[in-house]
């Protein structure tokens, strides 16, 4: 088993979509091993997304990111980073695989409903960002 991390994005939250996009990570075979709905300060998206820092979307990712409130979970299954990726589907909505979460929840490349971890490294480092151990079961 593979663990990956996600988020589920401000606008997502927003606009009604958390309870749909759980059932759709429930019904592809992921097992929810924590979950918590919560508010990034601008000081933690800026660390969560430091490896994007130089990118010129930088500061419209970090107020977006922390705009509202996200939900973060750790997922379980088989191959989870990348079976998850491929799940949500591409960066931007309007080159995601119909059926995909991004394709059916997200609007825009900068407001795209969900995050998802892009290696096992990665997945790790993101998780415990969000979680303490005693939240992971
Ligand atoms: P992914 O989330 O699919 O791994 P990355 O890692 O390229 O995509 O980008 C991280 C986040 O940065 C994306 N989820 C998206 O919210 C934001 N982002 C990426 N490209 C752009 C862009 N051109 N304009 C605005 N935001 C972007």
């Amino acid at each position: 088993m593979n663990r990956t991390f996600t988020m589920i994005k401000p606008d997502a939250v927003e606009n009604g979509h958390t309870g749909a996009i759980l059932e759709k990570i429930n019904n592809a075979g992921f097992r929810i091993v924590g979950l918590k709905k919560t508010q990034l300060k601008l000081s933690d998206a800026e660390a969560f997304y430091a490896v994007h820092k130089a990118r010129p979307f930088f500061g419209e990712l970090v107020a977006f990111m922390t705009r509202g409130p996200i939900v973060a979970a750790v997922l379980e299954k088989d191959n989870a980073v990348n079976d998850f990726r491929t799940l949500i589907g591409a960066t931007n909505p309007a080159e995601a695989a119909e059926g995909t979460i991004r394709q059916l929840y997200a609007t825009s490349i900068g407001e795209n409903a969900v995050h998802g971890s892009d290696s096992d490294e990665n997945a790790a480092i993101e998780a415990a960002f969000h979680f303490s151990g005693r939240e992971l079961f």
